[in-house]
């Protein structure tokens, strides 16, 4: 039910109000939508500008308070960089209007942190902070990279559309070889259409000898009367190849209302889905070989 937190900062002047504006849209803050409420009888015109940040908390503390001068607190990531902009934003105001340069180097916190304050307006003073371990707080997550050396790829293509097919091809032998596949890993099997891939993917994957399988293919609706069976097909075989098999195979099978359309995304106007295809083959099979590692007992 709880929806967000807002923080209502109050400035003295409009040119406070401006100086802060600028400040806070130097450092990279996203702005939420604004509001100018022009004067009413009962009160004085008044605007507001929201600046927003991925996630915001209310924190109760009991006992011993942090040694802050505010208690606005901003966690960043980069804090060399924002103290940099920040250290800029205000020399470049100093210099225009004078006044004094509020900003404390960066030193460490009590809590295994990183923070600096700074006053980009007299009587406004806020904290950034960072943690000192860049991972706290992250998740950490078993990825795989979009290295393809010493991978071995199986490329199942249809002859079906082949003026499709063949661009979806060289997209994922582009793919494949610009990441480091040797041309000797890669087997390429031809089938008449889509409807065949799945009996080319499968032995292919049985084989045991690759690390991953693309297949490509091209189904236009207009002048595919059945195209619904076939594509049903060529995506339950496929991914049934990869539940049983366990070897990733992706999935490069345009389905496409036009031949315009599959054009597009063969390397026209919408990238080149055999490129796609290919380069998550690579990181499904890197992926593979990490939890291979992972499950393995610790020694
Ligand atoms: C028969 C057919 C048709 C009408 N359309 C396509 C298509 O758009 N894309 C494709 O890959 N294949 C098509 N096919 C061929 C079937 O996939 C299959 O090769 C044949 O029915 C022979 O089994």
């Amino acid at each position: 039910m709880i929806k967000g937190i807002t923080f209502i900062r109050p400035v003295d002047s409009p040119a406070q109000f401006d100086d802060l504006v600028s400040f806070f849209s130097a450092l990279g803050f996203e702005p939420g939508r604004g509001w100018d409420q022009p004067p009413r009888q009962s009160g004085a015109a008044s605007k507001g500008r929201p600046f927003l940040a991925p996630l915001g908390n209310l924190e109760l503390i009991d006992g011993a308070l942090p040694t802050l001068k505010t208690d606005l607190l901003i966690e960043v990531t980069a804090l060399d960089a924002v103290h940099q902009v920040a250290s800029e934003w205000l020399e470049k105001k100093v210099s225009s209007n004078g006044g004094t340069n509020h900003i404390s180097a960066i030193e460490e916190t009590h809590w295994k942190s990183r923070l600096f304050t700074v006053q980009p307006v007299p009587g406004f003073s806020v904290a950034f902070w960072e943690w000192q371990d860049p991972m706290r707080g992250k998740a950490i997550a078993l990825e795989g990279d979009l290295s393809a050396e010493g991978m071995r790829f199986a490329i199942v293509a249809a002859r079906w559309n082949a003026v499709i097919t063949e661009r979806l091809l060289q997209g994922a032998l582009d793919a494949l070889l610009r990441s480091g596949a040797r041309r000797e890993d890669i087997q390429i099997a031809r089938v008449p259409g889509s409807w065949e891939i799945p009996a080319a993917a499968r032995p292919l994957a049985e084989t045991g000898k690759f690390d991953a399988i693309v297949a490509l293919g091209c189904l236009i609706r207009g002048e595919t009367a059945h195209y619904e069976a076939i594509y049903n097909e060529v995506a339950r075989g496929i991914g049934q190849s990869q539940q049983e098999t366990g070897v990733p195979h992706s999935f490069g099978v345009l389905t496409c209302e036009t031949l315009d359309q599959a054009l597009d995304r063969a390397g026209l106007k919408s990238g080149n889905k055999g490129f796609e295809a290919a380069a998550a083959a690579i990181e499904m099979a890197s992926l593979r070989r990490k939890i291979a590692v992972t499950s393995e007992p610790r020694a």
